[in-house]
């Protein structure tokens, strides 16, 4: 049975063929386009051609399928930036296996939930990662998913086998080679940065994501002589389609892995592999501004940055071809669907202050206000789209799709934009509980509901507060039950650790208050919540103590 999922309505599928934009190709022909023997990955102890990339992903595909795994089921993939990242990925399309590639910062609580949505029958992921150094987390995994039966670690662990002895030990098998899913069904889910409680899975179909990859690199001009360092998490919608590195595998150019976008490991890998083009987050940029005066010369190679996930600041923008001599594209994309680009032969105006336009003629754009009417160019509403690649629901969540999809399948992204008389969108704040953590998105409730959980806490409202480098931290003001004392942020964080959340979703600071303020529907009113900390980072500070919260 194909994975279910919220089709496009018939006319817009023929409409989309018509124009060519979905090939009816299988993601996997992605690596078919000759280049055999020219490089396609290095990362640090590994390098793979594409007849190799082909060759021990298929081989996986089969190894995975002599196992018991089958055409159809689903899997959770958890990989850091490394080359086999890639081979897992493709195995499972091979195979016509359907992913979902966890983040590795991703820990017990989002690998729970996205278990028990997808009930994965496979599940690849690294020793390097602290959940699987032992089986406690396995055995809670296997309690919630008693479909998984096949339980693959990189680098080897006594209750599984090593993803290096299935790619290289001496094997014969007569397993033909799988098949895909067909191309317009689900070929693996994207995550959703969230909203609500429970994080949300993104059907990508073969088609709509192989459109979406090859309009990036014709956008982007990626080529063959494309060398693209991956610094972001590999598995983030980013990195791996806009174009990302399934966009220069398409085009036969070499992706470099790294492991972190830190400034000196990049920089080195820039010059050692002659990297042109890279893709970063507006944090990671400010770090490589300041590295960069020192470090210049290592930096000759590198012709584009791409910026986006947050936004980017005019000031920073601007610095960006004088200070690390590239030139700027700006990238305005979501897991969901739609990504907008600055051009590479645009104004610099542009380029410096929007966040690009749309990148397919058919991405429909209706900036609306709280009443769903359109607003004018130049006035500020939500963004909401659809398009050739954006999604028409999330996997089955009929309740949340229900609020965020319109009647006429258009995607209310929750970001508050304007947009100019070419057309190009400025991103101007966001109307969705959901804090942008430099790129990093937490959904509020998600949070709040684990800090519900603690005894001593009664009410609690997760709300962004500015921060210069991350563009926006997170500041969770809670209301404790009577007599209670209050807790240490540190207590806070540890009891949050025990919960198993990704360490960038626990709360950069904590405010006490007696009450939440309350909008007329009875909510925790956020707006105030927001303007109250603001206020609170205004005051010249009393206290001199020179350990910032978040580390205590
Ligand atoms: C402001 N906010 C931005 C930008 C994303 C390419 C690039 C990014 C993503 C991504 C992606 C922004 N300025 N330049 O999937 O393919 C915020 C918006 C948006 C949300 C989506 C891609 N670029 N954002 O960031 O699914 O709020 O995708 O709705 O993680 O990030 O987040 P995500």
């Amino acid at each position: 049975m194909p994975i279910a999922f919220t089709p496009w309505p018939d006319e817009f599928a023929q409409r989309y063929r018509d124009k060519g934009y979905w090939n009816d190709q299988p993601l996997t022909d992605i690596l078919n386009h000759g280049h055999d023997d020219h490089t396609a990955i290095i990362s640090a102890d590994k390098r793979y051609t594409y007849s190799e990339l082909r060759y021990y992903s298929q081989r996986l595909a089969r190894q995975l399928l002599k196992r018991g795994v089958r055409h159809g089921d689903t899997a959770i993939i958890q990989l850091p930036n490394e080359a086999d990242f890639y081979v897992a990925y493709f195995a499972a399309l091979y195979a016509g296996i359907v992913p979902v590639n966890a983040l590795f910062s991703h820990n017990r609580h989002e690998l729970l939930a996205y278990a028990q949505q997808l009930q994965p029958r496979l599940l690849i992921a690294s020793s390097q990662h602290p959940l699987f150094t032992n089986t406690t987390f396995i055995q809670e995994l296997a309690a919630a998913t008693p479909d998984l039966s096949t339980v693959i670690i990189d680098g080897g662990a006594d209750f599984a086998e090593d993803l290096q002895t299935l790619l290289h030990e001496d094997y014969t098998t007569s397993e033909p080679l799988p098949q895909p899913t067909a191309a317009d069904q689900v070929a693996f889910f994207q995550l959703s940065g969230g909203s609500t409680g429970t994080p949300k899975l993104i059907p990508r179909t073969h088609n709509d994501y192989y459109y979406s990859i090859r309009r990036s690199v014709e956008l982007c001009g990626v080529t063959a002589a494309t060398v693209y360092l991956c610094a972001l998490p590999a598995g983030h919608n980013y990195p791996m389609s806009s174009p990302g590195a399934l966009g220069i595998f398409f085009a036969g150019g070499t992706v470099v892995m790294a492991a972190s976008p830190d400034a000196s490991n990049c920089f080195d890998l820039i010059q050692q592999h002659q990297v042109n083009m890279t893709a970063l987050v507006p944090p990671a940029v400010a770090l490589w501004l300041l590295a960069a005066p020192e470090h210049r010369d290592q930096l000759n190679s590198l012709k584009l940055l791409q910026v986006g996930g947050a936004k980017l600041s005019e000031t920073l923008a601007r610095r960006i071809p004088a200070e690390l001599g590239c030139q700027l594209q700006q990238v305005l994309g979501m897991a969901e669907g739609l990504v907008n680009y600055t051009r590479l032969n645009d104004p610099d105006e542009l380029v410096y202050s929007t966040q690009g336009c749309p990148m397919s003629a058919d991405d429909e754009v209706r900036i609306v206000d709280q009443y769903g009417q359109p607003v004018a160019d130049g006035e500020i509403g939500e963004l909401t789209t659809r398009g050739p690649y954006t999604i028409r629901g999330y996997y089955n969540a009929p309740e949340h799709n229900a609020r965020v999809f319109d009647a006429d399948g258009f995607y209310h992204s929750g970001d508050l934009v304007r947009r100019n008389d070419r057309g190009y969108l400025q991103v101007v704040g966001r109307d969705k509980d959901q804090i942008n953590r430099g790129g990093e998105k937490i959904a509020a409730e998600e949070v709040e509901n684990l800090l519900l959980k603690h005894t001593a806490i009664t009410h609690v409202a997760l709300v962004a507060m500015a921060d210069d480098n991350m563009g926006e931290k997170s500041c969770a003001f809670i209301v404790l039950q009577n007599g209670q004392e209050v807790p240490k942020p540190i207590v806070l964080r540890k009891y949050l650790r025990g919960q198993g959340i990704a360490e960038y979703k626990l709360p950069d600071h904590f405010e006490f208050i007696d009450q939440l303020p309350l909008t007329h529907v009875g909510k925790p009113d956020k707006v105030r919540l927001r303007a109250m900390i603001e206020a609170k980072q205004q005051q010249p500070r009393r206290d001199t103590k020179a350990i910032p919260e978040a580390q205590q």
